[in-house]
């Protein structure tokens, strides 16, 4: 069959982090497309990371939700028509508030929405329903930014924009792994520290990718975070580094604000003592920073994710203030957005307790809400946040919930009381673009399939305030809708028709933007009225353009604050005076060790879309555990072996992975594996509920922990082309690969014989060809079907017995197998000739970690470029660039010197 004539590619949004890149996706006539970095956005100037660049390898039918489903009389969900679930939804809304009242029933949204999904959400939430119970997955994510800029500038705002990372000096990431989580920022600060000399510091209680290529990194102390800028602005006023006019002009609550740094950092040796960290690094960081005036501050979840993580903003920003150091070309706190939408989102009222357009919940601002959507019945004071709304589940407060584009049987902090938290509720809807998510297993009575990236139209804000739009290239998945449908036709259906009667996406917008102007006069910093009178046509056409946006036609305001204007009564910045910070953890301590969580380069958080990827999936295909090796050495854990890590919440088995990287007494792990990838690995069932007051962020960066080695009887791996369901007790963790799925297995010995273990593992044992070897406990078996290798399993002792599976790979991925290749099959490694790759390094080009060190030990590379030049390695989309750095030093040092 011939692929039809390929149409242009259309211009849309990356849909996952909040560096917001542009894509340029071609659809291939078969339901997938080409995608490809877009050369004119602002954003990527045409490049894209790993995952923007396998975003083609998501896109497929499998796994896809298509078609609403409701529970039955005996409980299963089965498939529904759209009007009976829709009317299902809006009866139960509708009962449940007359019944228990508006604060009974909430929405728990998503930084994954489109600008418009969510503006009718909240819309209907706050203004239709009359409660304030909208909250989203932002609270876990944005919230202390959100609170910190509000207490500072009077308002959400990012001052600067991504040029400032490029016209930098000196950029300095606060708890940020950029490199793997913000890649394409990440490789323009590189690019500006490499061509232009700016210095990189890196601030984390990790070494990370990130600091692999900074000029410093201060490995701190869990929390401490306000400790160091409390001592960097007493610093600051100490070497006169202070930008006095600014801050006579534009700032109050200076004397304050010092007087607090000065008692919570007295001097640098206070400092180094609570960060832990070398005094000479502390006075290095310092002094970088006085003297250099084109300095960024960029942070992400090491500070926000906190227990004081507002106050740890404010410290931040105190610094930027004091010097004048924000609005100006390369200056200014910078906070990264982590979802693609984080800051639509705060725009429309996704937060509990914001009203839409950057409004808080002030007698005027509500008034103006009611006059604005003609709505009577506007929620008057702010609803539950993540952590209370959900424990409000628990508590039976809140009987109808709908959940919309997020996990949180996955994500929320004590993610087992949440699970169990649902199944107490009149009414749980949930709407995903997928099916079998865990959230999805925990007995919702409705599920609606909603369209997915590539299905729908919108737009959505990054990280610099710049909106782009999302536009379908490929029809909707079976009966799937986009969210802002779903929910304009519960809200019709809950009498609210005049109020939800949007034709559109850009109907929607419009009303949004007219919004943001409406009443605003300069009194509020969110303003993109100039957008309110787009046409459809205009919307099909909208280029990417950064709010603030007054008039039409203008271009967006690239920067604010450099000449004051701040949002507070008296148009004046605020110095806080911070809290001196301590852990949730560290009051009444009973578990030795802290345990940190965070991401992986190649998956999005619970891999519902990145987990199709082949690609992806290769680069760390298991849930693990990092450990320092002293510690290790404390616990018996080996590397490579397998460790139980347990909290007062929940307890996971991972993988060890012992690491220099690591401080003593801090172990590390990934939150991407849930119940639906791996068999016992949902880290968040681990995390502490305490969060921040002012904010309601949880702290799930430090929750006390314990670990435990865990030593199983049996080893192994199998490969198969369909999913296999592994029996109970079994330790798995599955992985996409090309052609099929990986299981990484372990378990105690289960069944007297090998053969009777096999069976257990794959049930139409019958047909393999086996491989026994009893004296050294090895078991391998493998079936082949039309001449394609069907399925293998690998099972032995120890892990050390077992083969790389790298070669078997790419056998599933042939259609055909070689004459050589099915003989080698039971050896698990290449016949003579073949090469095995070793594990993945750069998804783009599938280059290998063999082929990487082999390059360099044959002596035909001997640097990352000329890496590039031979393998391609890191050529594309750079992702991969710390890791092959880090492998051509480590190779090249056991290349013996000539
Ligand atoms: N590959 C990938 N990229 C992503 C995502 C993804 O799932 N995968 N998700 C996106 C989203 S939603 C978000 S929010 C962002 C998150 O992006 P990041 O915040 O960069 O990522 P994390 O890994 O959560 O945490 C960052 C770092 O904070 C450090 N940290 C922990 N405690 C402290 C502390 O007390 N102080 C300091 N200074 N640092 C600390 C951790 O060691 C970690 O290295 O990533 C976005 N990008
Ligand atoms: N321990 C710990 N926990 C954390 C974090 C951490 O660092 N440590 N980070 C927190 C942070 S910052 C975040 S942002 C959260 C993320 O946590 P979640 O939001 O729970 O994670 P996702 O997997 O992104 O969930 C998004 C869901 O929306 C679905 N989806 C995708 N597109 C659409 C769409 O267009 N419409 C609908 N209806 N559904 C869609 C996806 O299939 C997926 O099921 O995790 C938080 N939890
Ligand atoms: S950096 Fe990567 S994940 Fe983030 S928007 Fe760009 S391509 Fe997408
Ligand atoms: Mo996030």
């Amino acid at each position: 069959m011939n692929a039809p004539p390929s149409p242009p590619p259309v211009k849309t949004t990356c849909p996952y982090c909040g560096v917001g890149c542009g894509v340029l996706a071609r659809p291939d006539g078969f339901g997938g497309a080409q995608v490809k970095g877009d050369p004119d956005h602002p954003a990527n100037f045409g490049r894209l990371c790993s995952k923007g660049s396998a975003l083609g390898e998501t896109l497929s039918l499998d796994g896809r939700l298509l078609h609403p489903m409701m529970r039955n009389g005996e409980g299963e969900l089965v498939r529904a028509a759209w009007d009976d679930a829709l009317d299902r939804v809006a009866n139960g809304f509708t009962e449940t508030v007359a019944r228990h009242g508006p604060e009974s029933v909430a929405f728990y949204a998503s930084g994954q929405l489109l600008t418009e999904d969510y503006y009718v959400a909240n819309k209907l939430m706050k203004g239709f329903i009359g409660s304030g119970n909208i909250d989203t997955n932002s609270r876990l994510c944005m919230a202390s930014s959100v609170a910190g800029h509000r207490r500072a500038f009077g308002s959400d705002t990012v001052p600067g924009c991504y040029e400032d990372l490029d016209e930098a000096d000196l950029l300095v990431l606060v708890g940020s792994n950029a490199a793997w989580c913000h890649p394409i920022l990440h490789q323009r600060m590189a690019k500006n520290r490499r061509e232009r000399g700016a210095r990189m510091v890196v601030i984390d209680p990790r070494a990370t990718p990130t600091s692999d290529e900074a000029d410093l990194l201060l490995q701190i102390a869990p929390g401490m975070d306000s400790v160091l800028f409390c001592g960097l602005f007493a610093y600051l006023a100490d070497k006169g580094a202070l930008d006095r006019a600014f801050l006579r002009d534009h700032t109050a609550g200076y004397a304050e604000g010092l007087a607090r740094a000065r008692h919570i950092a007295p001097d640098i040796d206070a400092v180094a003592e609570r960060c832990e960290v070398p005094r000479e690094q502390i006075e290095t960081f310092f002094s970088w920073f006085a003297e250099t005036d084109r300095a960024v501050t960029l942070y992400s979840q090491g500070v926000n994710q906190s227990a004081q993580g507002t106050d740890k903003v404010n410290a931040i920003i105190n610094c930027h203030l004091a010097t004048g150091r924000i609005g100006k070309p390369g200056t200014g706190p910078f906070s990264l957005t982590g979802q693609p939408n984080a800051m639509g989102g705060r725009e429309v009222g996704g937060l509990a307790n914001q009203l839409a357009a950057h409004m808080d919940f002030e007698p005027e601002s509500i008034a103006r809400m009611r006059r604005f959507w003609n709505a009577p019945n506007v929620a008057e004071r702010p609803g539950l946040k993540a952590v209370e709304l959900f424990e409000a589940v628990a508590q039976g407060r809140i009987k109808a919930l709908w959940i919309m584009a997020t996990n949180p049987v996955v994500s929320l902090p004590r993610a087992d009381a949440v699970q169990s938290a649902l199944r107490q509720l009149d009414l749980l809807v949930v709407s995903d673009v997928v099916s079998g998510t865990d959230t999805m297993m925990a007995s919702p009575h409705v599920v609606l399939p909603a369209a997915g990236w590539g299905e729908k139209d919108g737009t959505v804000t990054n990280s610099e305030r710049r909106i782009s739009r999302q536009r379908a290239f490929l029809p909707q998945a079976g009966e799937a809708k986009p969210d802002w449908w779903i929910v304009s036709e519960v809200a019709k259906r809950m009498g609210f028709a005049d109020a939800f009667d949007y034709a559109s996406p850009a109907d929607i917008f419009r009303e949004h933007a007219a919004l943001t102007g409406f009443e605003n006069d300069g009194t509020r910093d969110l303003d993109a009225s100039g957008l309110a009178a787009l046409s459809d046509d205009d919307y099909a056409r909208c280029d990417p353009v950064q709010w603030p946006i007054v008039k039409a036609g203008t271009d967006g305001g690239k920067r604010l604050f450099a000449s004051g204007g701040f949002f507070t009564a008296d148009r004046r910045a605020r110095f806080v005076a911070v809290a001196d910070p301590k852990l949730a953890a560290t009051p009444g301590r009973l578990l030795p060790l802290l345990l940190n969580t965070g991401r992986v380069r190649d998956q999005w958080h619970t891999m519902t879309r990145t987990g199709k990827s082949p690609r992806l999936g290769a680069h760390i295909g298991e849930p693990y555990v990092a450990i320092h090796p002293k510690d290790a050495e404390t616990y018996d854990i080996a590397h490579g072996g397998f460790a139980r890590i347990s909290t007062l919440h929940g307890s996971a088995v991972l993988r060890a992975e012992v690491s220099e990287a690591q401080r003593r007494g801090e172990i590390f792990a990934p939150i991407h594996w849930s119940a639906a990838t791996a068999s016992d690995a949902r880290i968040g069932a681990l995390v502490q509920r305490s969060y921040d007051p002012v904010s309601g962020q949880p702290e799930m960066k430090a929750t006390q922990a314990t670990i435990a080695p865990v030593r199983y009887a049996i080893h192994g791996f199998l490969l198969s082309r369909k999913p296999v369901d592994l029996p109970a007790g079994v330790w798995w963790a599955r992985a996409a690969v090309e052609g099929g799925v990986g299981y990484r297995i372990a378990a105690d010995r289960i069944g007297a014989h090998w053969a009777d273990i096999a069976k257990r593992f794959l049930p139409e044992h019958d047909e393999l060809v086996e491989f026994l070897d009893e004296a050294q406990g090895r078991y391998r078996a493998a079936r082949v079907l039309d001449g394609s290798l069907d399925a293998c399993l690998f099972l032995a002792k120890s892990a050390d017995a077992l083969p790389g599976w790298g070669w078997l790979k790419q056998q599933l991925a042939e259609p055909k197998l070689s004459e050589s290749a099915r003989r080698a099959l039971l050896a698990g490694r290449a016949p003579e000739g073949g090469v095995d790759h070793g594990p993945l390094v750069c998804a783009c080009f599938g280059v290998g970690r063999n082929q990487i060190c082999g390059a360099v030990a044959s002596g035909s590379a001997a640097s990352v470029e000329e890496i590039g030049a031979t393998l391609k390695a890191g050529t594309n989309c750079g992702s991969c660039l710390p890791e092959v750095r880090r492998l051509v030093a480590e190779a090249k040092e056991r290349v013996p010197a000539e």
